[in-house]
């Protein structure tokens, strides 16, 4: 087989959670031009609609639905409604994800566990969704959008490291149960990448100077940038792909090198 086909998605249906934007938008639509058929989902009907038009002026068809990755039933009927109306879903990305940047002694244990919930549990739900769909394929991908927070702390994520971390563990977990079935579940532990999410880091200062946590990023990181939502649609593909069928329980991180560098001297 040609090299290059191992790495083509054609024909396959990838679900990417939470892709209205930001990264999962940026792994769907590289998977889309792989040649996956996309269907996301994402909290509300506005992100939907908001997807859906981005999908479509990028030239991408895809299939957008509300559900909260959290509620069980809601993620089995839009499991349900995805193999009626576009098919089995051969590729699963659990993108969807929140971060509370709260000290933990002031943290709530309510705002604590709708962190775990979304973050951890969500991927749980839907991972379990659709895994006997691809037992019965005898093939599937499940990717799970880590961290460096899944190997790292730092002050006030404590909430979202415990989910991370859990989720490089639960991904090890869904690799060991069910790679007899053909079934890779891979992670991907992206750095600092520049979406919403991480906004409040990088906004400039008054005095027009970068955010301290801006200049610390740069500092700890050996490619001297944050990263961007397209730096991780190649590792996407590749362990959405054939040519990861003997990758496992693994996590790529697409960091820039941080994780490997102490850092530049002050
Ligand atoms: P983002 O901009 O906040 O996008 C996350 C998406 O998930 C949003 O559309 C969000 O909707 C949706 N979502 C939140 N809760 C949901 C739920 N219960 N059900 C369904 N969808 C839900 O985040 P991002 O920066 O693109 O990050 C995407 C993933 O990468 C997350 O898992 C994040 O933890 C992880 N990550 C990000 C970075 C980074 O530096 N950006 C680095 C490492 C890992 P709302 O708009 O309503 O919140
Ligand atoms: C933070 C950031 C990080 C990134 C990412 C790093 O507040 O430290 O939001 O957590 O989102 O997870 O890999």
């Amino acid at each position: 087989m040609d090299a290059l086909k191992k790495f083509s998605l054609e024909g396959k249906v990838a679900l990417v959670t939470g892709a209205s934007y930001g990264i999962g938008y940026s792994i769907a639509s590289a998977m889309a031009r792989a040649g996956a058929k996309i269907v996301f989902n994402d909290i509300n009907q506005q992100l939907v609609d908001q997807g859906l038009e981005a999908y479509r002026q990028d030239g991408i068809p895809a299939n957008g639905y509300v559900c909260d990755v959290t509620d069980e039933q809601a993620v089995n009927n839009l499991i349900a409604q995805i193999e009626q109306e576009v098919g089995a879903v051969d590729i699963l990305v659990n993108n969807a994800g929140i971060i509370k940047r709260i000290p933990m002694i002031e943290m709530s244990a309510a705002e604590f566990r709708q962190v775990i919930d979304i973050d951890l549990n969500g991927p749980f739900i839907v991972s379990k969704a659709v895994l006997p769909s691809m037992i019965k394929k005898g093939a599937g991908k499940i990717i799970n959008i880590c961290s460096m927070m899944s190997e790292l702390g730092r002050e006030t994520v404590s909430a979202y490291a415990a989910a991370k971390g859990g989720l490089k563990m639960l991904t090890k977990n869904i690799a060991s149960e069910y790679g007899q079935y053909n079934i890779q579940c891979n992670g991907i532990g992206p750095g600092y990448i520049a979406t919403p999410q991480t906004a409040p880091l990088r906004e400039p200062q008054a005095d027009g100077s970068r955010h301290p946590f801006d200049q610390f990023i740069i500092a700890k990181t050996p490619a001297a940038r944050w990263g961007n939502p397209e730096d991780l649609a190649g590792p996407a593909v590749f362990l959405a792909s054939e040519a990861s069928n003997f990758v496992n329980g693994h996590v790529l991180y697409v960091d820039g090198g941080i994780l490997a560098y102490i850092g530049k001297q002050p």
